[in-house]
């Protein structure tokens, strides 16, 4: 759990995280949720990763308004089909929630 109560609503808050993955583009991939300390979902799907990449790749990406002042869940699902399913899946390292400079 993620204590996002105390943050300043006013600013934009991002998910920093790096990934690596492995799947057959568009029909396997992996998603990100995130829901509240209930369980409600505040967003599904806020970003969907697909692909092969020979190397590890940065994700930032701005958090829902409704993400702070919240303690939230922050889930990695990843989904796959029956065809061409031996791909080495998703890796995801180094997770954080990061506050953008002012511009
Ligand atoms: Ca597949």
């Amino acid at each position: 759990m993620i204590d996002l109560s105390q943050v300043n609503q006013s600013l934009t808050h991002y998910l920093s995280f790096r990934y690596f993955i492995d799947a057959e583009y568009q029909s396997d991939g992996g998603m990100v949720h995130i829901s509240d300390e209930s369980g409600q979902i505040i967003a599904s799907d806020l970003v969907v990763l697909s692909g092969q990449f020979s190397h590890w790749k940065g994700a930032l990406v701005p958090l829902p308004q409704a993400a702070l002042g919240n303690r939230i869940y922050i889930e990695f699902q990843f989904l796959s089909d029956f065809l061409e399913a031996s791909s080495g899946g998703l890796y995801v390292d180094d997770i954080g929630i990061e506050l953008a400079p002012e511009r």
